[in-house]
């Protein structure tokens, strides 16, 4: 299958939501019509793979960014976003971009890591018993429900002052990718979590998985997404915590191309 029909699948499968679009993906896979993105990540996991070492932390998890993912698949992009098409409007709606019509994005992959030797247990949001009840909210563009602020994204001058205003980013927690030898304990959308030893992937196709830098100037910065900084109430016990919560990369604002 030729390289333009694999990114339609892929813009389609974002269309329709995290889930929906890896099960879609999975099913191509299966097929043996093409290598999709999972694919390249396997390979790209073992190629260049980010080393945890698992470790007893007192049955917890221990969450941590991906370095090596958040760096090799970052990338700016220009996109328009038309206010006729769902999509765009809930970006827009949402605050994901700052207006219609032609934006710059910084996209970025995030693979949220369990290194604890606990799993990360959320469980179903619809549960009334679920003491993370009361943090999820139905994220129109995913189509599904997120735990409410659970990340924030942000451009960062080399000091490490704001260069721009960063943004919040909601999670559904899942295993998507393993990092050691444990096997899945099959946490998904439905009963939320992540199986220790496993990653949780946030594809830069997804809706949202950027930031929007349309208007800053070109030139070197560094991006820094941090985790697990929801409502206080809400925030995961990550035990030791020897893994950080916070994760930087250079990142380059190209010059514009021009049209
Ligand atoms: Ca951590
Ligand atoms: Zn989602």
């Amino acid at each position: 299958m030729n390289t333009d029909l694999r990114h339609g699948f892929l813009a389609l499968a974002g269309g329709f939501g995290k889930g929906v679009g890896r099960a879609l993906l999975a099913a191509l896979a299966l097929a043996g019509c093409l290598a999709p993105p999972a694919a390249h990540a396997a390979r790209n996991a073992l190629d260049n793979r980010y080393e945890i070492s698992v470790y007893d932390n007192g049955g917890k998890p221990d969450l941590t960014v991906d370095p090596i993912r958040l760096k090799s698949q970052l990338n700016v992009i220009d996109r328009y976003f038309d206010p006729a098409n769902a999509s765009d409007r809930c970006a827009y709606e949402e605050g994901a971009v700052g207006g219609y019509g032609w934006r710059r994005l910084m996209v970025f992959d995030v693979v949220i890591v369990n290194a604890g030797g606990g799993d990360l247990v959320v469980g179903d949001r619809s549960d009334p018993a679920n003491p993370y009840a009361g943090a999820f909210y139905f994220d129109p563009c995913h189509g599904h429900y997120h735990l409410a602020g659970f990340s924030e994204y942000r451009l960062l001058y080399q000091d490490g002052n704001a260069a721009q205003v960063g943004r919040k980013q909601g999670f559904c927690f899942e295993d998507s990718f393993k990092y050691t030898d444990h096997p899945s304990n099959g946490y998904h959308c439905g009963y939320q979590g992540i199986t220790s030893g496993w990653g949780d992937w946030y594809y830069k196709q997804l809706p949202g998985q950027w930031i929007d830098v349309t208007g800053v100037p070109e030139g070197n910065y560094l991006l820094e997404v941090e985790i697990n900084i929801q409502d206080p109430k809400y925030r995961f016990d990550e035990g030791e915590n020897r893994y950080p919560n916070t994760t930087r990369t250079p990142a380059e604002i190209p010059k514009r191309r021009t049209r």
